[in-house]
């Protein structure tokens, strides 16, 4: 399960009652002060992925308090659940059990994540290989993956191209990204359309939660 250094993929960690609760506050995000976005890139594509943030609003390449690229509403903020929840994220990825670094274990009492990018992929939607490294720190980032099963592209630090894993991420399963492993190139080449297993609150589609330490205040 440690894909690695640093890099810790948790299968099946939300039950389907949290997936279902999730999906919930969701559908209230999106109806928030910000709708869902596809972001546009500095060439002028735009993204196939849909995202609403929490927190902080992330557009590439930075992070700012209100949406300027989309209707200049201030975003929802970070829930505290949320912050709980990536703590006992961080905590049982970096699980001694699992085999991890000694310096990773103990991680999560100080992890204290202030923005979360929620991905929804429709079918069809994919995601290039590239670094998450808008965030001014190396703080571990969190994955919960909600609904269809998605190919996840796992590369290495130095280019976009091979070496790679390839993986599926299913619902309910958590990756923690950090210590020698959160600046490796990743990406999302496909969804496999139909898979969202029954009970998990979402029919068609697929929701990534990812939570960030910006290190901006
Ligand atoms: C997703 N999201 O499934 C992925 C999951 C994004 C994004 O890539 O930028 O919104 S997060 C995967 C990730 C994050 C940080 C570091 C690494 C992977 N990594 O080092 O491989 O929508
Ligand atoms: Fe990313």
């Amino acid at each position: 399960r440690q894909l690695g250094p640093g890099a810790v993929h948790v299968p099946g960690w939300l039950s389907l009652e949290q997936q279902r609760w999730i999906v919930e506050r969701f559908g209230e995000w999106t109806q928030g002060p910000v709708p869902l976005r596809a972001a546009s890139l500095p060439g002028g594509r735009r993204m196939s992925v849909r995202t609403v943030c929490l927190g902080w609003h992330w557009q590439p390449y930075r992070y700012s308090r209100t949406a300027t690229d989309v209707n200049g509403q201030a975003v929802l903020d970070f829930p505290e659940w949320m912050v709980r929840l990536g703590k006992k994220a961080v905590a049982a990825a970096y699980s001694p059990e699992l085999g991890v670094d000694e310096s990773l274990v103990g991680l999560s009492d100080v992890y204290a994540p202030d923005a979360a990018l929620v991905n929804y992929y429709d079918d069809g939607a994919a995601m290039g290989m590239h670094q998450d490294k808008d965030e001014h720190s190396n703080a571990p980032v969190v994955s919960l993956s909600i609904g269809e099963t998605c190919i996840f592209r796992f590369g290495n630090t130095q280019t976009r191209t091979k070496p790679y894993t390839d993986l599926e991420l299913r619902s309910g399963d958590l990756f923690v990204f950090g210590g020698p492993s959160r600046f490796t190139y990743h990406g999302i080449p496909k969804v496999l359309p139909g898979t969202a297993p029954d009970g998990c609150g979402l029919d068609r589609g697929r929701i990534n939660i990812t939570m960030r330490v910006t290190g901006l205040s």
